[in-house]
């Protein structure tokens, strides 16, 4: 299927001011137009309308709408797979993992819609029950990023649908079409469903602006955010400013330790696909690995072996397992990395650019490994492209400092048999990151954790647990069903 084919089949035309390009070849794929002010401020209002009728439909009936959801995206998996690889640039394994990921928290919220429990707490005053309640908070603000364009707004909106709130979606402006693509086959669930309000879900186009003007609505008590530190960083004072709750999942610099005792080729294996897949891409990609001394000679020089016959091209290919950057800012960046961490002392195999000739709109990088003496000001640093920096290590409690010691906070493992090393790992003087693994690389987490991160990573917590909860309201309940009117604390006020 050629994009245009692909955009047919989800009924979306090719018009609009803003020209997309995939990052495979940087062909025109789509056009979009963008929302202004005007236009942003009445979606907003419509999703109130939405909010104010779904919030009164029973929670599992509102399971229904995402379980037919869930269905439209089984059905149409090969094609909204192939578009995020058109548009994104990743390979198309990882385009159908995008979306199986969609469907799984549908699966996942489907089953919540029927667990939105409170708890009932003992009152201390007679004839007396006091429960909390989780009502629907809102109206959503979803802010998403490129490299996962549908599958974290699936992580939003299928919990927010099922807690009964309506959701505004603006995707990054790199990868509208998926977006568009995603919001029809939401539309064809919500026919299948019959009354559903109008408007559910939406979709803001724009830049940052469009963003900022969610940020600043009153109306959307919960925006969550997905995207670059300094992105957070702008908007959570916006959000905060009006007392607006923010779900945030920013920057990761994501480590690994590979002490002694490690199987070194499920080691290998896990290290290549999280630093090198999707391009080192994800906010879950493995930037900082550490080697033990006793194994360095052995696993480095193995793994440059590996990163020199790894398959670099069209990610529509099956056989690539390493597509394009997203842009030529990216490249960039990756270049400008490179740059500073060779001034810092750093070794470095790979890098630059491959496949101009065939690909000269494109920007195809080759994955770098950068060997480090020291966690220096690079390191520390998140740049979205496929480096790897890569330390020495003699001490593993010395080691475990230095990984804790970067700004970011969202993944991080060992690979270790020790059972010593692998509890220190976990425990409360262990990994600062909301995701430590062991024996398994930073990415590709499951849907039922709740996930995110520490630190400059934002703090929120989406998808899996009880992440639920941010996206509603809690209400304390207490009733007095006695004769009496007893004050709490044992307080006399008699009038
Ligand atoms: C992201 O890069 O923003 O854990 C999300 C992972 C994926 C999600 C990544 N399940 O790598």
């Amino acid at each position: 299927m050629q994009a245009n084919e692909v955009l047919s089949h989800f009924g979306l035309k090719h018009a609009g001011d803003h020209a997309i390009r995939s990052p495979i070849d940087g062909a025109e794929i789509g056009r979009v137009s963008y929302d202004d002010a005007k236009s942003a401020d009445a979606k907003i209002a419509k999703s109130v309308e939405a909010f104010r009728a779904w919030r009164n439909v029973p929670a599992p009936r509102r399971g229904e709408l995402v379980r037919l959801f869930g269905e439209e995206l089984r059905a149409n998996k090969t094609a909204l797979g192939r578009l995020v690889t058109l548009e994104a640039g990743k390979i198309l394994q990882e385009g159908l993992g995008e979306v199986q990921e969609m469907i799984d928290i549908c699966d996942f919220a489907v089953g919540l819609s029927r667990q939105l429990y409170g708890l009932t707490i003992a009152s201390e005053r007679p004839g007396h029950r006091m429960m909390e309640t989780w009502h629907p908070a809102g109206p959503v603000g979803v802010i998403s990023a490129f490299n996962f364009p549908v599958a974290v707004w699936a992580w939003n909106a299928a919990l927010a649908i099922v807690c009964g709130d309506s959701v505004i979606w603006k995707p990054s402006e790199k990868t509208p079409l998926t977006a568009l693509a995603t919001q029809a086959l939401f539309e064809r669930a919500v026919k299948r469903f019959g009354d559903a309000p109008a408007n559910l879900s939406q979709i803001v186009l724009g830049l940052r602006d469009v963003g900022e003007l969610l940020a600043k609505d009153r109306r959307l008590p919960v925006i969550s955010a997905t995207g670059s530190t300094r992105m957070g960083r702008e908007l959570a004072p916006v959000v905060a400013a009006r007392f607006g709750r923010s779900i945030l999942e920013l920057g990761g610099n994501n480590g690994m330790i590979v002490a002694p005792s490690a199987k070194l080729d499920l080691a290998q294996r896990a290290i290549t696909f999280a630093a090198v897949g999707t391009a080192g891409q994800r906010c879950t990609s493995l930037r900082r690995l550490f080697v033990h001394e006793t194994i360095y000679d052995r696993l480095v020089p193995s793994l440059k072996s590996i990163y020199a016959g790894l398959p670099i091209g069209n990610p529509l290919e099956k056989k690539t397992l390493v597509g394009p950057l997203i842009d030529k800012a990216a490249f960039e960046n990756m270049e400008r990395a490179l740059a500073s961490a060779r001034d810092e002392g750093g070794k470095i195999t790979g890098g630059g650019r491959a496949l101009e000739n065939e690909f000269p709109n494109a920007f195809y990088a080759r994955p770098a490994i950068a060997e480090m003496p020291d966690q220096t000001p690079t390191v520390a640093r998140e740049t979205f492209a496929p480096i790897l920096y890569v330390m020495r290590y003699s001490n593993f409690e010395d080691t475990l400092a230095k990984h804790n010691a970067v700004p970011q906070g969202l993944s991080s493992c060992v690979f270790t048999q020790d059972m010593q090393e692998a509890e220190k790992f976990l425990a409360a003087s262990g990994s600062d990151c909301g995701i430590a693994n062991v024996n398994i690389g930073p990415s590709g987490a499951e849907i039922g954790g709740a996930f995110g991160g520490e630190k400059e990573t934002g703090g929120g917590r989406e998808s899996g647990s009880d992440s639920w909860k941010a996206y509603m309201r809690r209400q304390t309940a207490t009733i007095n069903y006695s004769d009496a009117l007893p004050l709490a604390q044992g307080i006399e006020f008699d009038v």
